[in-house]
């Protein structure tokens, strides 16, 4: 089935539904991850390309390893970081909840949403253009949002949005991977010129290389808050070639948990330590004895050593998220 979403001159090419005279961020989730990151360039880029020179792409946080490593390679610079969104407008993608969104953001202030999470109950005064689909990554929806607006993919943004793709649905093996990720990885590789499990590994190098990482980044690199019927509650993932590379941190890590979990004053904190060759996560908890109860409700399991470990599980979005949502709904 094909869905003819936009027609040549509609909404995302029509400056007037924009304030032509004010600068617009696109920007990603805090902690950034690649789809973040480069899916801001991307959509920027595509923006720019139809005449709205007045979007530029922003990261709500410092850029990752692997996105380091990525924008070096096809020489692309990293946005402006935007850490205030104060009286700013901005496009979100890759996100749609307030508790992931940069801070001081009024929702008067969101023009657009592009993302692929479930709809987080963000409220806006007006309407929006907001497309969200249930697919891989983010980067895949911006890719037919350039084909619908018959703009051509450079290079660099095909590489960009291809990694995006491939990062996201850990070289297509977590379960958010869909059909249409295959193809748009297919299509984007093509126009990068690159070969995409070769170049997916090459991040995937990158991204799970924690020697340099203390145990703070490692919780805080890819970290996102939710609340769940009222727990309130903080998930990270860190994804490695081998879980035995955490193993010595593992002490540090727990401590990092504990003090987040106070300051940030949550019920719970949760680190998913996802070993992507074994496709296996194990699963960190601290916090209340009533989390712990729903924690292990969500996962079946008893709490061990401060963890759970799941075969199969891969992605917080669609294996962690949910049952937990699950176990706490009242
Ligand atoms: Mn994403």
């Amino acid at each position: 089935m094909t869905l003819v979403r936009f027609k040549s001159g509609s909404y995302i090419n029509n400056p007037e539904v924009l304030h032509l005279a004010d600068k617009i961020y696109v920007v990603g989730h805090k902690s950034p991850d690649t789809d973040s990151v480069t899916s801001a360039i991307t959509y920027a880029n595509l923006k720019n390309a139809l005449g709205m020179k007045e979007v530029v792409p922003a990261a709500a946080g410092d850029v990752n390893n692997e996105t380091k490593f990525l924008l070096d390679y096809f020489k692309v610079p990293a946005p402006e970081k935007l850490t205030d969104a104060t009286d700013k407008k901005v496009i979100l993608v890759d996100h749609n909840e307030m508790a992931q969104a940069v801070d001081k953001l009024n929702t008067d202030n969101i023009v657009e949403i592009v993302d692929h999470h479930k709809i987080g109950g963000i409220q806006t005064g007006k309407p929006i253009f907001f497309l969200n689909e249930p697919v891989g990554a983010t980067g895949g929806i911006i890719a037919n949002l350039y084909e619908q607006n018959k703009v051509p993919i450079s290079k660099e943004m095909a590489g960009l949005m291809m990694s995006a793709i491939l990062s996201d649905t850990v070289l297509f093996k977590s379960p958010t991977c869909t059909p249409r990720d295959k193809a748009a990885v297919e299509k984007l590789a093509k126009i990068a010129g690159i070969d995409p499990m070769k170049f997916g590994m090459e991040l995937l190098k990158a991204k799970s290389d924690i020697s340099s990482k203390s145990a703070k980044d490692i919780l805080t690199g890819d970290f996102k808050k939710f609340d769940f019927s009222g727990t309130k509650a903080g998930v990270g993932q860190i994804e490695v070639m081998d879980l035995k590379d955490l193993a010595p941190k593992r002490g540090a890590i727990l401590a990092e948990m504990n003090n987040m979990k106070d300051a940030e004053k949550l019920d719970m904190v949760v680190l998913m330590l996802t070993d992507v060759m074994k496709e296996a996560s194990d699963i960190l908890f601290v916090g209340t004895a009533g989390a712990a109860a729903g924690f292990e409700k969500a996962f079946g399991g008893k709490i061990s050593n401060n963890s759970i470990y799941k075969e199969k599980v891969l992605s917080r979005k669609k294996q962690v998220i949910p049952p937990l949502e699950g176990a706490f709904k009242k």
